[in-house]
């Protein structure tokens, strides 16, 4: 009997504890703060994009946020990984959601899910897929038939994939949390009545799929209820909700900013960062994410553009490759340990401002026996001293300083006491380094340089003729980075446009990288750049008698992610392209034009390292000038 007794209650101890693993969590909010199981609490977050790392290296990063003192993980959800072709979803490997989620519970962290499914993100295309465009009527991100019906299934698929796997905290699992659409505040102008129906819409479908945690939107001043609208920026301190019921919520401090190519590389010092956050908790904040807490890496074709480039560092506390970035991540830590000891007085009342002086404020939280304080110096060049509660404080320029108790301080912004180490690139035991700063590596150089010519112009059998100029997205699908544009011209010697055997040459194009081939030869070329990707492309070219051939091959760096319509700002060459001499002009722009989609070296999986392909030549004497050569090292380290 009472061996059985003792076993059954053995059995009862395990149920209840599986039973307590996932138990449903109630996330509500107030004006003061989230609330879960009917606790106030202040919420640092951190953004780390799965499908910017491997899911090797995500618990290692998860762990190290932890570490960095984060209670939540925010990412987007990227739905043209997620849905590359209509109807066909992939959630495997570094696409894996629900995986990266539960990660990020084993660790005993929350979740942020953007959902958006629009998200910018410097992503391509904003993360849209390209089939999307294809949809006929279809009209992005605005009181659009066809767009809605699109946004609300991948919408409704990733709320039930969640859903499946138990991760909404009103199932016991990690998310607390989940955005619609992203930042539209700041472009709706630009639609007009409609895009204010969207957003209302947009909102109303998102509550609709009842996750049971409640719904963001950020940049959107006019969020209805009950979605509570929420501020991105370098600083949010000045930022107030729409409501008096709703949270002051940060879901974008940008740690650094991302880099371009031909961009200087970003830095935002982490005495500046600190201060935003400190600032932002001292004037009644109680949940902010770092924008980003682990960058990564673009991988694949996934950059948005033009020009947005692979590496998404971002000067985050975590850097690319994993790597605490010190000092920031070790002075952010010291930060949030200093707020997370105000947390009882931050969630137990309202701040109470008192000046202390020209550009120097005190915030108060001050309920029964608890009270903590934080004193700001805003003036970002000279020190200050000032008295609170009848006792002396000295404020740096651009600092706050942190008092859990009100009185002593814990820590101020601008003091930076977390051990400094960096990390440094080192170059293999073996490599010689010239005064230049050049190398060379013997273990490099032993597995050989080879190449493989590319050749210019239309080699496809499925190229397609046409009259007139094609818009390149429309053209590709973004199916490659690459369009042939080609045509030939018949010269006699003596046509207005030619000045001798000279001819000027003008190529229009929307970018975002033109090459201009004239007779196989290279006659020159031409890129846009991040803030404008247009090219006009002008010279002299020598022409023949008989036919000519002229080869045009446009490039795309990353699809546009950002701006109202930004899905219609195009790409390639569009035109005019034309030839003008002395006496007169030839357009081009409506000739017959034969186009091909992408480089025979993408047919070939040149690129990919797995397959061996006769193509390749080893030689230590590499062919120059030559217009287009693929080169191949292999790296043994
Ligand atoms: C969740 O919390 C809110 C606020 O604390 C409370 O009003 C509500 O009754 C709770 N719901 C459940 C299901 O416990
Ligand atoms: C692509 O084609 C559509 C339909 O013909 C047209 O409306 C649009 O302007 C074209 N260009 C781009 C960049 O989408
Ligand atoms: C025609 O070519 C000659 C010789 O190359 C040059 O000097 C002249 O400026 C050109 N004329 C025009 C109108 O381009
Ligand atoms: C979108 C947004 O909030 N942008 C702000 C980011 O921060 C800079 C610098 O404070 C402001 O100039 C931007 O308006």
């Amino acid at each position: 009997m009472a061996a059985t007794a003792l076993l059954l209650s053995a059995a009862a101890v395990v149920l209840l504890c599986l039973a307590g693993g996932s138990r449903a969590t109630n996330v509500t909010y107030d004006h003061r703060a989230l609330v879960i199981d009917g606790v106030r609490r202040v919420l640092v977050s951190g953004s780390i994009h799965y499908p910017r790392s491997t899911p090797d290296m995500w618990p290692g990063l998860i762990q190290k946020a932890k570490d960095g003192g984060l209670d939540v993980i925010e990412t987007y959800v990227f739905w043209d990984i997620h849905e590359p072709v209509r109807g066909q979803y992939d959630f495997e490997g570094r696409k894996d959601l629900a995986a990266f989620v539960k990660a990020v519970a084993d660790a005993g962290l929350y979740v942020h899910l953007r959902i958006g499914p629009y998200v910018c993100a410097e992503w391509n295309y904003g993360g849209f897929p390209l089939w999307l465009h294809f949809i006929p009527g279809v009209k992005f991100r605005t009181d659009n038939e066809p767009f809605k019906a699109e946004m609300q299934r991948f919408t409704a698929k990733v709320v039930d994939t969640m859903k499946g796997a138990g991760l909404y905290a009103s199932q016991g699992g990690p998310i607390i949390l989940s955005q619609i659409e992203n930042e539209y505040g700041n472009i709706d102008s630009a639609y007009g009545a409609a895009g204010k129906a969207y957003m209302r819409w947009a909102a109303g479908m998102a509550v609709s799929l009842d996750t049971g945690v409640p719904w963001v939107m950020c940049q959107q001043a006019d969020a209805p209820d009950p979605l509570i609208n929420t501020c991105n920026g370098f600083y949010c301190d000045g930022f107030t909700p729409n409501s008096a019921a709703k949270p002051k919520m940060w879901t974008e401090n940008w740690s650094g900013w991302f880099l371009s190519f031909g961009g200087a590389v970003p830095y935002r010092p982490a005495e500046d960062l600190a201060f935003a956050v400190a600032r932002f908790y001292q004037r009644g904040g109680t949940f902010q994410n770092y924008y980003m807490y682990h960058g990564g890496t673009n991988l694949d074709r996934s950059a948005g553009g033009p020009f947005i480039a692979t590496s998404y560092d971002y000067d985050a506390p975590i850097d690319e490759y994993g790597l605490v970035r010190q000092p920031k991540w070790g002075h952010l830590r010291d930060v949030h340990k200093a707020i997370k000891l105000c947390e009882p007085a931050l969630i137990a009342t309202d701040p109470s401002y008192i000046s202390l002086g020209q550009n120097a404020e005190a915030a108060v939280y001050k309920a029964g026996s608890v009270c903590a304080a934080f004193l700001a110096n805003i003036d970002g060049q000279s020190d200050k001293t000032v008295t609170f509660n009848g006792k002396m404080y000295k404020l740096p320029a651009w600092s706050v300083s942190i008092l859990p108790d009100c009185k002593n301080v814990v820590l101020n912004t601008a003091q930076i006491n977390s051990q400094v180490t960096s990390s440094e690139m080192r170059y293999l035991e073996s490599s010689t380094v010239a005064s230049d700063g050049s190398f060379t590596t013997p273990e490099l150089a032993v597995s050989g340089w080879s190449y493989a010519i590319e050749p210019v112009g239309i080699t496809k059998d499925n190229a397609l003729t046409k009259a007139g100029l094609m818009e390149q997205i429309n053209t590709t699908a973004d199916a490659s980075d690459f369009l042939w544009y080609s045509t030939s011209i018949t010269v006699k010697g003596d046509e207005p446009y030619l000045n001798g055997s000279q001819s000027n040459l003008l190529v229009s194009s929307l970018g975002h990288v033109l090459q201009v081939y004239v007779n196989g030869k290279i006659a020159g070329s031409a890129q846009g750049s991040a803030s404008s990707s247009l090219i006009s492309w002008q010279k002299s070219i020598t022409l023949v008698p008989g036919k000519n051939k002229i080869d045009l091959l446009s490039a795309t760096v990353g699809l546009s992610n950002y701006g109202a319509f930004f899905d219609l700002v195009g790409a390639g060459i569009t035109g005019p392209v034309k030839l003008s001499g002395p006496n007169g002009a030839l357009d081009l722009s409506s000739a017959q034009w034969t186009y091909q989609i992408g480089l025979r070296g993408e047919d070939l999986h040149l690129y990919d390292p797995s397959e061996a392909s006769p193509e390749w030549v080893s030689s230590n004497a590499y062919p120059i000038n030559q217009p287009l050569i693929w080169y191949k090292v292999s790296m043994i380290i």
